[in-house]
């Protein structure tokens, strides 16, 4: 679905529900991260993209108090008052919403009574997050809607907040800056320790190339302990080799052989060396040599597989059978346990791809994978 359509639909259900067209409706996309996973709380470097898809909210001022209505648990209708919003007081999904309506309040940007219809083109749980797509779009509403003068940058980081605080999942700032930040045509390299950012040129269809984003089916909620476990792990790793952050050791992966656990040695040695991989990533992407980026994507699932231990046998084998039938690269993205793979592929090649996965899936009793081609898009707007 575009945008627009996304739009017209969710205005179309605002209407019905609250019974008076909205005031407006504003959007912002899920993201694929090219490469650089779990160093975004290592003060660490990554390289996401904001894709077409995601999360579109109707909204307008009125009602009694912040009220908010979804297409994708369409039973709900949750209404709070924004004083009386706080930490664990609210579970599932009216947290992602509330949370960020919580957060502006408490950093001084006080929203007005509101009424929310939300809907998304973007699967929840995939990897892709739809959560940051639902806090940023929201926020963006909210800001709009009651003149409350937020840049992005300090969107991002109050919609991290509510992710972390009110949600309760430590996540870092990537996927909130990639759907605030990020530019149509371009990747976007963040440094997650100063917040800068810089826009990377990347249209692959331009390189005769496409990045495929292959959704294994198998969901994962970052809420389910793994991912904050994965977190402690580095911090630990950190302590034990006296620097601030993983960040910290730029030698590359020697620098963790001090570590005599080896279970924080592997941790570590992920982080520090995908850390090398995004910068990598980044100088080629620079010089217009896309295609040479396939072998630093396919080191980085490697790493994240057997060091940092995030994958999982969907992932693996479409890893392996996409680079079997063509890709010049692939990798899981994003968080882990479940989700997406992307492949960097040649155009020529994806018609084999697509059906070596349906076969490879097939062959094991899994269900078919579903497989789109990701462009990189415009960050959160308003989009009428
Ligand atoms: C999830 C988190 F939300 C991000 O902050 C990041 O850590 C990612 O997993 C792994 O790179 O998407």
């Amino acid at each position: 679905m575009s945008p627009r359509d996304l739009a017209d639909a969710v205005a179309r259900d605002y209407a019905d529900i609250f019974g008076e067209e909205p005031a407006g409706v504003w959007f912002a996309p899920g993201r694929v991260n090219l490469i650089g996973d779990h160093t975004d709380y290592n003060d660490g470097f990554v390289l996401p993209f904001a894709l077409a898809s995601g999360v579109a909210v109707a909204a307008g001022r009125g009602g009694d108090g912040l009220t908010v209505w979804s297409r994708q648990w369409p039973g709900d209708l949750v209404t709070a008052a924004v004083d009386e919003l706080a930490p664990g007081r609210l579970d599932g999904w009216p947290a992602y919403p509330l949370g960020m309506a919580w957060s502006l309040a408490r950093a001084g940007y006080r929203p007005g009574d509101t009424s929310i219809a939300i809907d998304a083109d973007l699967p929840a749980g995939a990897g892709l997050s739809s959560s940051a797509a639902l806090e940023c779009a929201v926020g963006l509403a909210l800001a709009d809607l009651h003149g409350l003068r937020v840049v992005r940058p300090e969107l991002v980081r109050l919609a991290s907040k509510a992710e972390n605080e009110f949600v309760g999942v430590p996540t870092g700032i990537m996927d909130q800056s990639a759907a605030l930040l990020c530019q149509a045509g371009n990747a976007l390299l963040l440094d997650c320790r100063s917040g800068t950012s810089d826009d990377v040129s990347l249209e692959p269809g331009a390189a005769g190339l496409a990045i495929l984003v292959i959704d294994t089916q198998i969901r994962r909620a970052l809420t389910d302990g793994r991912y904050a476990q994965r977190r402690r792990s580095c911090e630990a790793a950190a302590v034990a080799l006296g620097v601030a952050s993983l960040r910290d050791l730029p030698d590359g992966p020697d620098d963790v052989a001090g570590l005599d656990d080896p279970e924080l040695r592997r941790r570590a040695r992920h982080v520090v060396s995908e850390n090398r991989r995004v910068l990598a990533v980044a100088d080629l992407l620079r010089r217009g040599e896309l295609a040479a980026v396939g072998v630093l994507l396919t080191e980085s699932h490697a790493s994240l597989r057997d060091d940092f231990e995030v994958s999982w046998p969907e992932a693996d084998v479409a890893v392996e059978t996409a680079i079997a039938a063509g890709a010049v690269g692939a990798r899981m993205t994003g968080g882990g346990f479940g989700g997406a793979v992307i492949a960097l592929a040649p155009l020529a090649a994806l018609a084999d791809i697509g059906s070596a996965l349906s076969a490879a899936y097939g062959r094991r009793d899994w269900p078919s994978p579903v497989i789109a081609s990701a462009v990189p898009s415009h960050g959160a707007r308003r989009l009428r």
